[in-house]
């Protein structure tokens, strides 16, 4: 049965920061001319002009042919028609609650064996400690994900969940990736739904969108071996959104994938899009080699970064937003990536782990402030939202939950 969530129709409703030549983009009847001509993409750009989907075959053609900038334009014009000038940003924290894990991912410089010099388990000391912290600095969300450790049961980690939400109810708790979801499932022997039943109880309130790195069962076996396949990610997610839990979804980009598996990949997510609604931003990853088991890859390039923003932003016409994570793009690409499709720069981020341990230069969290200067610096209007897109009306480190920026 095809179960409909109350998220399956969401519109666009006009922003009130939405700057006014915005609603005479939309109502143009005029076709984009692209600024470099070539007769392959205008055909594309007439298809999105009258609101056709784009397929398979048009989708490899843009990722392999199109010109970068062309296609920034596409994808910019799209953008423009859903949010405006607006850009989001959130204020949150990470927590990952452990290093060690059962499997060895080729791509992960994070993990770490049982006995490993660099492991460790955080207590609930800590754990409190960590959402005490949050609390001080006005984050409105907690994104915990961590590894799965050989010794730890299903009960420890309802446990890190419950001792979030006890030390702090407000806080939205985003946690636990698909890949972990199956490992929960694996150790009780229980569905998908009794899971995320369980982890609802104690306070989770939606799942990251980690460990869809590519689908292609081909390029799976060669970086992540025996993690959850593609199938049960998309049935965790599915269950996650029938159950009324809010989900993302990522795309690991930048190591052994072709073309034809970032589609294929792309699709897939659509196609779940379409049958529940669910999904609320799509973050697509660059591969960050240091440290891993592929480090002889070089870092995609900006151009590439750019590419892959925009591409997603044309595929998943049924995804509201796009998120240019600023921690594995760098500010200043992330901050490009507004103009190439992207409305959301994730947040502050404090205490990131698995992108800093695979090199990531960025710094360890930005300050609201930089955030602002940066979204503004790109021509757009920064919004805070809380993890479920709802304005965040804020006085310092206080804050209330105001009106979803998006309606049905
Ligand atoms: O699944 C791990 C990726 C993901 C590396 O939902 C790496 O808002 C690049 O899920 N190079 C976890 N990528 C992170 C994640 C996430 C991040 C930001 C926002 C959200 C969200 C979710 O990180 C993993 C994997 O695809 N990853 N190691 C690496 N060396």
């Amino acid at each position: 049965m095809i179960h409909v969530s109350p998220w399956g129709k969401l519109r666009f409703q006009q922003l009130e920061h939405a700057p006014r030549h915005i609603e005479s983009t939309l109502s143009s009847s005029i076709a984009t001319r692209l600024m470099i001509p070539d007769p392959q993409l205008q055909k594309i750009a007439d298809k999105l002009e009258t609101g056709e989907r784009l397929n398979f075959e048009d989708g490899v053609f843009l990722d392999r042919h199109a010109n970068l900038l062309a296609l920034g334009q596409m994808a910019h014009r799209i953008r423009q028609q859903r949010h405006g000038n607006v850009a989001y940003y959130n204020t949150n924290v990470h927590l990952n609650p452990t290093n060690v894990c059962v499997y060895r991912c080729t791509f992960c410089a994070f993990r770490s064996d049982l006995r490993a010099e660099k492991s460790y388990v955080f207590s609930d000391e800590m754990i409190r400690e960590r959402v005490l912290e949050a609390k001080a600095s006005g984050a409105t969300e907690i994104h915990v994900v961590g590894g799965l450790h050989h010794l730890k049961k299903f009960d420890w980690y309802v446990n890190v969940v419950r001792v979030i939400h006890e030390t702090w109810p407000e806080i939205h708790i985003k946690a636990w990736t698909g890949v972990e979801i199956s490992w929960f499932a694996h150790l009780t022997k229980k569905p998908y739904s009794w899971i995320l039943e369980q982890m609802k109880a104690v306070g989770l309130g939606s799942l990251p969108g980690g460990g869809a790195e590519i689908f292609d069962p081909v390029v799976r076996a060669r970086i992540c071996e025996h993690k959850a396949d593609s199938q049960s990610w998309l049935d965790i997610h599915r269950a996650a959104h029938e159950l009324g839990l809010r989900s993302n979804a990522t795309m690991l980009y930048g190591h052994v994938e072709e073309a034809e598996h970032r589609i294929d990949h792309l699709l897939k997510l659509r196609d779940l899009q379409d049958e529940t609604g669910g999904f609320q931003t799509f973050i697509p990853l660059a591969f960050h080699p240091e440290n891993t088991g592929m480090s002889h890859i070089s870092k995609p390039s900006a151009h590439m970064d750019l590419r892959i923003v925009a591409l997603s932003r044309l595929m998943l016409d049924n995804f509201d937003h796009i998120k240019a994570y600023w921690i594995m793009l760098g500010e200043q690409t992330a901050q490009v990536a507004l103009n190439f499709g992207a409305d959301d720069l994730d947040g502050t981020v404090v205490h990131e782990l698995i992108y800093h341990d695979a090199g990531a230069k960025t710094p360890e969290g930005l300050t609201v402030a930089e955030l602002h200067r940066l979204i503004r610096e790109a021509g757009c209007e920064p919004v805070e939202r809380d993890t479920l897109y709802r304005r965040v009306l804020r006085s310092g480190a206080t804050w209330e939950i105001g009106e979803p920026v998006l309606v049905s």
